[in-house]
């Protein structure tokens, strides 16, 4: 096939985790500790496009219409060097990202950033991945990218090498009634990336094996409740989940916490409703914002609530979304 000719483009949505992802068994190939599982989401994506191009003699990043500099494209240039190495090719590449997701505040921007880019920057290159190959490429840039790859529900199986390591559909058009109302409380870059957070879980939470344990048993449970349409489930064991994984960080040491004060009110209004008979789940990532799991036929009662305290454009209703497409 070759080297394109003209820039590709993907676009990928982000995910949320229902089952977390948090922490590595090997960090260069990015292996997790446990098997993860989450909704795409319709409203938050990213498109992505890459040229090669024999006259750059570095990768050059343009990443919401700012051109990064040199010491910000590491992460980028040493996942290229993958796709590079992949198509025996030697070429640096002009890659353009437009990110519509509110970037590092917990609402996955690497996910739906990292599957956007194994998707463009593979084609690019002359390659043709199938989807599993392409989550597994996803996977050396991001780890919950792999899941980014399909729509719907999607699962990252855990395996224990780059080849048996990625993700895959569980149900890409889910006919539910389901919605997530993402709470963003701020859209501040988070002070401890995921990375590191993970690490200092890994090394230092006592609680750890425990949570690898109790994440094995809600994996299965989740995928039983997608399954049996079974929301109660779904939505209890996801949040508890969530703060399973908070609580990692809480005892990590040094301890430390993704939580605001306006989470933690965030978290106590959605126990309120769910008292009024709403059926609403809260789950948050490595990030204050909040994603309220719900019926999408009670969304806008809900976002109305939370909009009252948090402001209208601050409380988004999403649905799930669509897996990567690739524009040659
Ligand atoms: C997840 N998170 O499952 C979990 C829950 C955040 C909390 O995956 O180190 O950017 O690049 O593999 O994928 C965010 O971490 O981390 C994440 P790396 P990633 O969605």
């Amino acid at each position: 096939m070759g080297v394109a000719k003209k820039p590709v483009t993907a676009k990928a949505h982000t995910n949320i985790a229902l089952v977390k992802y948090w922490g590595k068994l090997d960090e260069t190939l990015i292996i997790p500790q446990n098997a993860s599982l989450s909704i795409t989401l319709d409203e938050f994506y990213s498109t992505t496009s890459v040229l090669f191009d024999d006259a750059l003699d570095a990768d050059q990043v343009t990443f919401d219409d700012q051109r990064l500099k040199a010491g910000q494209v590491t992460k980028i240039s040493h996942f290229m060097d993958h796709v590079r190495q992949m198509a025996g090719i030697k070429s640096y590449a002009q890659i353009v990202t437009q990110n519509h997701v509110p970037t590092a505040a917990g609402l996955a921007s690497s996910a739906s950033g990292f599957a956007a880019l194994a998707g463009a920057a593979s084609t690019a290159a002359g390659l043709q991945l199938d989807r599993r190959a392409l989550s597994r490429l996803a996977r050396l840039g991001s780890g919950s990218a792999t899941r980014s790859i399909f729509g719907g529900f999607a699962a990252w199986q855990q395996g224990h090498d780059d080849e048996t390591s990625y993700g895959y559909p569980i149900d890409e058009t889910p006919d539910w009634d389901i919605a997530i109302v993402a709470v963003i409380l701020t859209t501040k870059k988070k002070s401890i990336s995921s990375r590191e957070g993970m690490r200092l879980s890994v090394n230092t939470s006592p609680f750890y094996p425990a949570w690898v344990e109790t994440s094995r048993v809600d994996f299965e449970t989740v995928q039983k409740a997608i399954t049996e349409r079974d929301f109660e489930t779904l939505g209890h064991t996801a949040e508890q989940n969530a703060m399973r994984m908070h609580a990692l960080t809480l005892s990590a040491d040094p301890s430390f916490t993704y939580f605001n004060a306006d989470s933690l009110k965030t978290m106590q209004l959605v126990r309120e409703l769910r008292l009024q008979g709403l059926q609403c789940y809260f789950t948050m990532d490595a990030g204050p914002n909040v994603k309220v799991i719900c019926r999408n036929s009670d969304a806008d009662q809900i976002a109305k609530a939370l909009q009252a305290v948090f402001g209208t454009a601050n409380v988004r209703v999403t649905h799930p979304g669509p897996g990567i497409t690739i524009n040659k």
